[in-house]
């Protein structure tokens, strides 16, 4: 496969280089592509380097598959030109995910909605994806009716300017600020920004892209996500009412023969997922599982996952190799 990666020098592009490497994506063509800043800059893919392109360039070039985690900006721009000559895009922004002429795909859920007609595919944002690989199986046999969910959120997650902030209050020196207050022994109840109806931008994101993941909105979710001062991996408070009461160990069963997700749960030898052991791991992990007893049918359980890896860059890989794997470009 002749493929780009766009947005290579960020953050998740870097992790998207290491996952296209570690996965041993079949690779004939590798354009590596950044804004105009960075061209003719080098980055390393397997033992070789590689010069930074331009947009245009990379158009022209015609790649058979684009993945992009250059900014929604970006995306608005691009990913219809390189639609034009042929390519297919994976695009990691929140861009086109609410387009309805476009598909929102976690492979594990509904890869098999696309066609070779798809030329922008979209992949959720990290929160969402680890909530629903776990929801996923559940729904399909006890049906949701309600989900509550509160995210513990990485600051991976808004990008290197607050990574750099953390690591500035850990180490007690003045910098530039992401966040409107320190993060460092804080919480703040606020990721992306706010809108009119009092929600965050990325609460909206884990009430909608679920809806539009199952293609079923028989079922609601509300959200109040939460950033901490941890420098990778998201962590979700779930509560999920069922239409039909569920046998507990059979969820657990479920869960664990779901491919992608892994169960840590066992209270007697303190075991439940952390942000640290899912660093650099592309499985979801699910813990703390155990019934609601304030209400019938209704379940609590926490999900972690690296928000840079199945959350972005697996996400998106995975989806590209599903296309290459189905003749889908
Ligand atoms: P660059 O490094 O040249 O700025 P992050 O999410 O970590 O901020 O990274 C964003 C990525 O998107 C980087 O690779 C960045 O390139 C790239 N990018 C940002 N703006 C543009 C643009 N206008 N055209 C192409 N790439 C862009
Ligand atoms: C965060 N979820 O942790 C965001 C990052 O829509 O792709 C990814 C934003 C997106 O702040």
């Amino acid at each position: 496969m002749k493929i780009a990666v766009v947005g290579a020098t960020g953050m998740v592009g870097e992790v998207m280089l290491k996952v296209l490497e570690e996965r041993n994506f079949p690779v004939t063509e590798l354009l590596l592509v950044a804004s105009e800043r960075s061209v003719g800059k080098k980055l390393t893919y397997k033992n070789n380097e590689y010069t930074i392109i331009g947009l245009a360039d990379a158009v022209a070039a015609k790649p058979q598959i684009a993945i992009f985690s250059a900014g929604g900006d970006t995306s608005i721009e691009w990913a219809p030109k390189f639609a034009e000559v042929g390519t297919t895009v994976v695009d990691n922004s929140s861009a086109w995910r609410m387009d309805p002429s476009k598909k929102l795909v976690v492979p594990e859920i509904n890869a098999h909605e696309l066609t070779k007609e798809d030329k922008i595919i979209a992949n959720p944002n990290c929160s969402t994806i680890q909530m629903v690989m776990a929801l996923a199986p559940l729904h399909k046999k006890y049906k949701m009716k309600r989900v509550i969910v509160s995210t513990y959120q990485s600051v991976s997650g808004t990008g290197v300017k607050a990574v750099k902030q953390l690591e500035n209050e850990i180490a007690g020196v003045e910098g530039e600020m992401a966040y409107p207050y320190p993060i460092g022994r804080n919480a703040l109840p606020h990721c992306d920004v706010f809108l009119e109806n009092g929600y965050t931008k990325e609460e909206m994101k884990l009430a909608r892209e679920p809806q539009k993941i199952f293609n079923d909105k028989t079922f609601s979710v509300t959200a109040t996500a939460v950033r901490i001062p941890t420098a990778g991996g998201h962590s979700e408070s779930v509560n999920v009412e069922f239409e039909s009461d569920f046998d507990l160990a059979d969820v657990r069963k479920m869960l664990h023969e779901t491919p992608g997700v892994i169960v840590q749960d066992n209270t007697d030898t303190n075991t439940y997922p952390m942000p640290i052991y899912a660093h650099n791991k592309d499985e979801v992990f699910v813990g703390r599982i155990r019934r609601d007893e304030t209400q019938p049918n209704t379940l609590n359980m926490w999900i972690v996952a690296d928000n840079l890896r199945k959350g972005a860059a697996t996400n998106t890989i995975q989806i590209a190799e599903y296309l290459v794997e189905n003749n889908l470009v």
